[in-house]
């Protein structure tokens, strides 16, 4: 993916977050305000523009694999790039500090869906109660490195 079809995010804090993360290879803007949790920058590609989009997400790592929560807050609908990631799975790159890799996705399900949403709960615990907010079963991704 090119950044020449990169469409920056029309939330300020957003774009700002990304920007200052980009530059500085991960050493600045890389958590959450001032929660102190860190955070990945996930670029997908748009599934109607095309275009190249990027998303501060949190980081939930284990063993070299990341979920991708798509929480919005407990918000009623999924977030855009749910369905950029559905359209796109293979079009993804994750950045977790300096190396931004690529990396493909897939929607998790039952166990495995359960064994990820605990591991992101405890990585950021306000997920648990964004889900109470909302009755749509938050999405859960596994984002794995390409070889
Ligand atoms: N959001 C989460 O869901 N989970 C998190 O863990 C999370 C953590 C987080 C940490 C730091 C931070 O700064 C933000 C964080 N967010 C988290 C918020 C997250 O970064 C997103 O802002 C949020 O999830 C909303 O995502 P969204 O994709 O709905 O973003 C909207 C605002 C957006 O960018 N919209 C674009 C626009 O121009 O309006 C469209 C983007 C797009 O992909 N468009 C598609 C295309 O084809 O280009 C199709 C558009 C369509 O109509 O379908």
């Amino acid at each position: 993916m090119t950044d020449a079809d990169y469409a920056p995010s029309p939330a300020g804090w957003v774009r700002d977050q990304v920007a200052e993360y980009e530059s500085s290879g991960g050493q600045r803007a890389n958590t959450l305000g001032d929660t102190g949790l860190p955070v990945i920058i996930v670029t997908t590609r748009g599934n109607k523009s095309g275009k190249v989009r990027k998303t501060p997400l949190m980081r939930v790592e284990h063993g070299g694999d990341y979920a991708l929560v798509a929480s919005m807050g407990g918000a009623p609908k999924h977030p855009v790039w749910y369905y950029n990631l559905k359209a796109n799975p293979d079009a993804v790159v994750v950045q977790d500090g300096a190396e931004p890799f690529a990396a493909e996705v897939r929607e998790l399900s039952g166990d495995e869906r359960d064994a990820w949403w605990e591991r992101a709960v405890a990585a950021y615990p306000p997920y648990a109660e964004y889900q109470t907010r909302t009755d749509r079963q938050i999405p859960v991704f596994v984002a794995t490195r390409r070889a």
